[in-house]
């Protein structure tokens, strides 16, 4: 089967799945791409970064259509595709797509829930079975996840990863020799480069409340900067209010790119702009062009369509580090607090047997 992946790309843009025949080839076609990278991919600035998307499709098209489309921006994407969202398969369908279309303008990292056990968890499988009425697609997706690579380092200096730091490595190339061909462990680099959090607490690393990784506080931060050459690290994977959040003097950055997650959390999203090898957070108000309240009227009416045509909230995409931060939150938003009713926490299936926070020595 020959692939369009321009005609693709147009289908799951304007809403329509792509066939299962159409998904198999495309997972197949991509496996020799993913495979071929290094555990460690170097790539340069400029680059927009992209945390957690977790299946909000409409969302991404927002994101596109802010940050700038593909082939004309960069993207690197810290993983969390699927689950929770209603829309896991147009998310990963067109990032697949993009990633075999333009493979050197797009890199894909892996997150915890790019996994059989989690999917099964957390939506993703009973979104394949409810849209293709068989767990085929869900085996041809979670079976790409095992190829797609664990970090990024941007103009040698920025240090990309899902989640965070682990106690099993020091330094960037101990993650080059990994074999990391198969569904995520439950303990040890990888699992922990998925799974771990920053802890502004705890300056060493500590037991993770979610049950899987560790928490990793600054001195941690400091002495990995300081051994491997690197200025900032920067990671998806905790939900943030605000869209991001900057922790020990931006030496650790969190980006979060759903806004309104699972679309009642009332946060906004962010999108991050490297240049120069460093990512510089400042919130410069949008100066726009003279349409500006005209434009931002027909974006509201459009977001209202869409909020009452999909029940999706596309709601608020920080762009940060350059010019524009716009602010629009679904009006049929239903605020609460969500910090302990969405965390994310490793499922029983998954759980190692437990274990002490290791004792490590900088
Ligand atoms: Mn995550």
């Amino acid at each position: 089967m020959t692939l369009d992946l321009d005609a693709c790309i147009s289908n799951l843009k304007s809403g329509s799945l792509l066939s299962e025949a159409i998904i198999h080839s495309l997972c197949n076609s991509i496996k020799s791409l993913l495979i071929s990278e290094s555990n460690v991919v170097s790539i340069s600035s400029p680059v927009t970064i992209v945390g957690d998307v977790h299946g909000q499709f409409y969302d991404l098209l927002e994101i596109f259509r802010i940050g700038g489309e593909l082939p004309n921006t960069n993207y690197l994407f810290l993983g969390d595709y699927v689950d929770r969202g209603y829309h896991s398969v147009e998310v990963i369908s067109l990032l697949l797509c993009y990633k075999l279309r333009y493979p050197s303008r797009i890199t894909l990292l892996r997150g915890n829930h790019e996994s059989r056990t989690i999917t099964q968890v957390y939506g993703f499988y009973n979104e394949c079975l409810k849209k293709y009425k068989s767990p085929s697609v869900w085996r041809s997706f979670t079976d790409i996840f095992d190829y797609l690579t664990l970090t990024v380092v941007i103009d040698n200096s920025l240090f990309a990863v899902h989640g965070g730091l682990s106690p099993s490595f020091s330094t960037i190339d101990e993650l080059r020799v990994l074999d990391r061909f198969s569904e995520i462990p439950h303990d040890g680099p990888i699992a922990d480069i998925m799974w771990s959090d920053p802890d502004t607490d705890k300056p060493d690393f500590a037991v993770s409340p979610r049950g899987a990784g560790f928490t990793f506080g600054s001195s941690i931060v400091e002495h990995f900067l300081a051994r491997n050459g690197m200025n900032q690290i920067v990671r998806a994977h905790q939900l943030c209010m605000e869209g991001y959040q900057e922790l020990w003097d931006g030496q650790l950055v969190t980006v979060w790119s759903a806004p309104n997650y699972c679309y009642r959390c009332g946060n906004k999203a962010s999108i991050l702009e490297v240049n120069d090898g460093r990512i510089v957070l400042n919130d410069d108000i949008y100066q726009g062009d003279d349409n500006e309240e005209e434009k931002e009227k027909e974006e509201n009416n459009n977001q209202q369509k869409l909020i009452e045509n999909t029940l999706i909230h596309s709601t608020s995409i920080n762009r940060i580090s350059t010019s524009i931060n716009r602010i629009r939150v679904g009006s049929k938003t239903k605020k609460f607090d969500c910090y302990f009713n969405l965390f994310d926490a490793a499922p029983e299936s998954f759980l190692a047997p437990k274990q002490e926070a290791p004792q490590y020595f900088l």
